[in-house]
């Protein structure tokens, strides 16, 4: 799976805290955009979606969400709950963001403009996709 967790070192004291995100260092590519999503309604799933080559880091900057990642083979969960802790996506993998909490404020990094080009969004053809890469 082309997902990992990073801990964001927390610059603390007294005042509260902060955090800082520099591409090259704690996010490994260089940003080109940034967006983020709130005010989900309850009960909603979103996503639904694959990537062909987009990098992303996904941080939940108040509340918290689930993501459900499939890379074809196999599936995770991960729970985004805290500002410290960034989900970082690679590669082609489907995600489908839920469990939004009232409060959530997901903020995501990337390394490229949009572009609706580099979506899959249907689940099928995503499969052949990962299958074709995976008999190359
Ligand atoms: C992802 C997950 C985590 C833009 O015009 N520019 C943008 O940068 C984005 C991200 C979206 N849009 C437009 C495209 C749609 O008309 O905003 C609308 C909602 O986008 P979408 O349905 O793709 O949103 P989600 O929540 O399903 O997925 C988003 C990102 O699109 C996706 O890259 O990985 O969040």
């Amino acid at each position: 799976m082309d997902a990992s967790i990073v801990e964001l070192k927390v610059f603390g004291d007294e005042r509260g805290a902060l955090i800082s995100l520099e591409s090259g260092h704690n996010v490994t590519f260089d940003i080109k955009r940034c967006y983020y999503i709130y005010g989900t309604r309850v009960g909603v799933r979103r996503g639904f979606h694959a990537h062909k080559t987009l990098n992303q880091l996904l941080i939940c900057l108040s509340g918290q969400c689930k993501i459900f990642l499939d890379d074809g083979a196999t599936t995770m969960d991960v729970l985004l709950d805290h500002p410290t802790k960034a989900l970082h996506l690679s590669g082609l993998t489907w995600r489908e963001m839920y469990d939004f909490s009232e409060d959530c404020v997901l903020m995501v990094l990337a390394d490229q403009y949009y572009s609706e080009d580099d979506y899959i969004r249907n689940y099928q053809d995503f499969l052949k996709l990962v299958n074709s890469k995976r008999n190359k």
